[in-house]
């Protein structure tokens, strides 16, 4: 009888052993998926070279590859790159042919792109919208400051705005962080209407109402993009759960000073099914949404209303609602932004 409420146990202890697992944040781990093949070959000049190979399928499901590289013109056809590990997953499909530009390595918590930029990979959450697994960090948002993007173009309530760079007075405060090792922080010291560039540019939007467009303020899971993701659809008041906990989040109840790599707090995500894989709505750094409110007929007087709190010290429980207040044309060193998208 003990034999067998020993074995029990030991059969119950496997049983947990293997499936008990939370998801990896990180790709790293696991058996490397198959590389992908080539992808199609540029249509654009002669002898285009081949596409791309498709990354590997990532985090067992094993993704779709990533579009390939249209050929450089004139140039004999190079060999596609060699799909990136995924952890278990499986070969990933080969690339379409796609535009110019290479995202070379993308992370775990990235996609591959439009423009060929790594950016934040997309979590799809009901009713069916995608929104950013991460704040947009510092090195994707210099990736595509690279390329050069024209002002021009910018929605009428931003036409003011001629600069997308961060500003580098902001920049430059000690909160901010320097040097090497940067680039997974989130971007900070953008206005308003930088970040609805830069979400346009890779095919996304600055998270809003549901669906696209502005919200103004709005702590209604079915109205909010960004609301509907932080509390899990209506359920949870704090992003990981319905009472507050120090040291899970980077926020005022954690007391640091600075920001911290975009989804480096593991636990700062939601634990109901169907909406994990968010990290820092709350905390690291307040975020920009589509609810601006115009005041005046100068646009960058408009208010807006930054979501989710940050790093530091603040008298406001770090919770979902709740929201800062920041002209549009204004920038800090603790207000940075995530994309939405129609998936
Ligand atoms: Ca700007
Ligand atoms: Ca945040």
């Amino acid at each position: 009888m003990k034999k067998l409420v020993f074995l029990a146990c030991l059969a119950a202890w496997t049983v947990l052993g293997c499936d008990g697992d939370v998801e990896p944040i990180s790709g790293g781990g696991g058996t490397g998926g198959a590389a992908g093949s080539s992808g199609t070959a540029g249509a654009a000049g002669i002898g285009g070279g081949a596409g791309q190979a498709g990354g590997g399928g990532a985090g067992g499901s094993g993704q779709g590859g990533q579009a390939g590289t249209a050929g450089s013109s004139g140039q004999g056809g190079s060999s596609g790159q060699g799909g990136q590990a995924g952890s278990a997953g499986s070969g990933g499909q080969a690339g379409s042919a796609g535009a110019a530009g290479a995202c070379g390595q993308c992370q775990a918590l990235e996609d591959c792109g439009k423009l060929g930029l790594c950016v934040a990979k997309t979590v799809v959450l009901p009713p069916a919208f995608g929104i950013d697994a991460t704040e947009v960090t510092r090195s994707q948002y210099e990736a595509w400051l690279a390329t050069t993007p024209s002002t021009a173009g910018q929605p009428a309530a931003c036409t003011w705005n001629n600069a997308f760079a961060p500003d580098a007075t902001c920049m430059a405060k000690a909160s901010v962080c320097k040097g090497s090792g940067c680039g997974n922080h989130p971007q900070v010291c953008i206005d308003e209407c930088d970040a609805v560039a830069y979400c346009t540019a890779v095919g996304k939007r600055v998270c809003g109402a549901i669906g696209g467009g502005v919200v103004i303020l709005q702590d209604d899971p079915t109205k909010s993009e960004w609301y509907n993701a932080c509390t899990s659809g209506g359920v949870n008041d704090f992003v990981y759960g319905d009472g507050s906990k120090a040291g899970t989040c980077n926020d005022y109840l954690t007391f640091t000073t600075t920001t911290v790599p975009v989804g480096s707090m593991t636990g700062c995500q939601s634990a109901t099914a169907g909406y994990t894989g968010v990290y820092d709505l709350i905390g690291n750094v307040w975020e920009w949404e589509e609810n601006c409110n115009a005041v005046s007929a100068d646009p960058t007087e408009d208010i807006c209303q930054p979501r989710g709190f940050s790093y530091g010290m603040g008298a406001a429980m770090p919770m979902c609602s709740g929201a800062n207040y920041a002209k549009r044309a204004e920038y800090d060193d603790n207000i940075g932004f995530r994309c939405c998208s129609s998936p």
